[in-house]
């Protein structure tokens, strides 16, 4: 039974923004002149330009994906050996920490917010710690200020991974003025696409060009490169995808704030929990809920998906229990030791949230979800 009347297509967890593709095919009408389609091109330039200034950052800098952002923030910072981090995220947040060569420690999340802890955090810190990487899950931030104070009082570095976040703010500033570096994700999935994508935005100078050096071999000239970088970049066609999304980002985020606010409305009375946010200006990411068990969440998950509804089960399981993340582990890994986060990933399912979701299609989700549960 198709959900909306008039709509009998598959209803996912996210639809990529796209722009008219009349503005697209203008804005890439240049790259048939130049032929010049990567290689911090001038589409790259601009686009890496206008995000720093949209999160009034000091440095930003442009790359390929939210993944490599976080491989090479963590090189550029020098991290090695343990980083206390979060197991309630994507794998790529655990995997960046591994194969940079350091071994993730993880520590335990707060049940409203679903972000780690920072009294979780101080516990797991000892003297082979070498960073904490915290993640503003679903785009809801971190206690930044109690997790730099506690970064700064070990002497460590803080990276925030903020796949989630783009134009977040906390206690009325951008959370890209905290910590060390912050990594972004512009992935076709993301509050801002260009396709694939992402960068880092930092405060110092001197990370900002090693960063850009790692980015691209570091290569500073045709017959020289001085550290052992990577291809990060990205390509003119993904810029200029970014460029135009950005422009209609306000609208986009617009949309999904009216389309929680339904959610939560025909949700409410039912037993469902909502995650806390704390910030001042959200993106609304995602609309995650938490079942009241997991039987349940995974009844709502299934009865949805009969009715072509692809809700999704982020972030489930934790990225400690799977079997190659164990293996690197030093400290005795056991997901006892992340009880919270063992609790919200059993009872937590996203629902389908995209600018171009209707009303009715929303209405409707709510209506299957009560039918499950009631
Ligand atoms: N840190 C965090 C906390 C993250 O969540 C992520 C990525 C990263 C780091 C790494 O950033 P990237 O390296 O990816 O830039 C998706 C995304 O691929 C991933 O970017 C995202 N987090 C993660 C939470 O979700 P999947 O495997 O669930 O994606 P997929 O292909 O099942 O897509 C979900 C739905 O989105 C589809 O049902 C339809 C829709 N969709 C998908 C694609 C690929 C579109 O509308 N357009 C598309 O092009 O991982």
């Amino acid at each position: 039974m198709p959900l909306a009347e008039g709509n009998s297509s598959m209803i996912n967890v996210a639809r990529s923004d796209l722009p008219p593709l009349a503005e697209y095919l203008r804005e890439i009408r240049a790259l048939w002149k130049s032929h010049m389609l990567t290689n911090n091109g001038s589409l790259a330039v601009e686009f890496e330009e206008k995000v720093r200034r949209r999160l009034n950052a000091r440095h930003f800098v442009l790359m390929n994906n939210g993944t490599s952002a976080i491989e090479i923030a963590l090189s550029a910072l020098g991290v090695k050996g343990e980083v206390v981090t979060t197991p309630f995220t994507f794998i790529a947040t655990t995997n960046a920490i591994i194969r940079t060569g350091g071994t993730p420690v993880f520590a335990d999340i707060d049940s409203r917010t679903f972000n780690v802890d920072p009294a979780r955090i101080e516990e797991k810190i000892n003297a082979r710690t070498s960073a904490i990487l915290a993640v503003h899950v679903y785009g809801n931030p971190c206690d930044v200020r109690r997790l730099e104070s506690i970064a700064d009082a070990h002497d460590i570095p803080i990276i925030f991974d903020s796949a989630h976040a783009f134009g977040v703010t906390v206690g009325g500033r951008s959370i890209f003025a905290y910590g060390d570096a912050s990594t972004l994700s512009f992935h076709a999935t993301k509050v801002l696409n260009s396709a694939e994508g992402g960068g880092v935005v930092v405060r110092s100078s001197r990370v900002a060009r090693t960063l850009r050096l790692m980015r691209n071999h570091g290569i500073v000239s045709e017959d020289k490169a001085v550290l052992a970088g990577t291809n990060a970049k990205m390509t003119e066609f993904q810029a200029a995808l970014g460029i135009l999304n950005l422009r209609q980002l306000g609208r986009s985020i617009a949309s999904r704030r009216r389309l929680s606010k339904v959610y939560r409305n025909q949700l409410a009375g039912m037993e469902i929990g909502f995650q806390k946010i704390v910030a001042t200006s959200y993106n609304y990411a995602y609309m995650p809920v938490c079942l009241p068990n997991r039987k349940s969440r995974d009844y709502v998950y299934d009865d949805l998906r009969r009715h072509q509804i692809n809700a999704r089960k982020y972030f489930y399981p934790l990225t400690s229990s799977f079997a190659h993340v164990r293996a690197t582990t030093s400290t005795k890994l056991d997901n006892e030791d992340v009880p919270i986060a063992r609790d919200v990933s059993s009872r937590i399912l996203c629902l389908p949230l995209y600018p171009t979701l209707t009303d009715q299609e929303v209405v409707g989700i709510c209506r299957r979800v009560h039918q499950v549960l009631n």
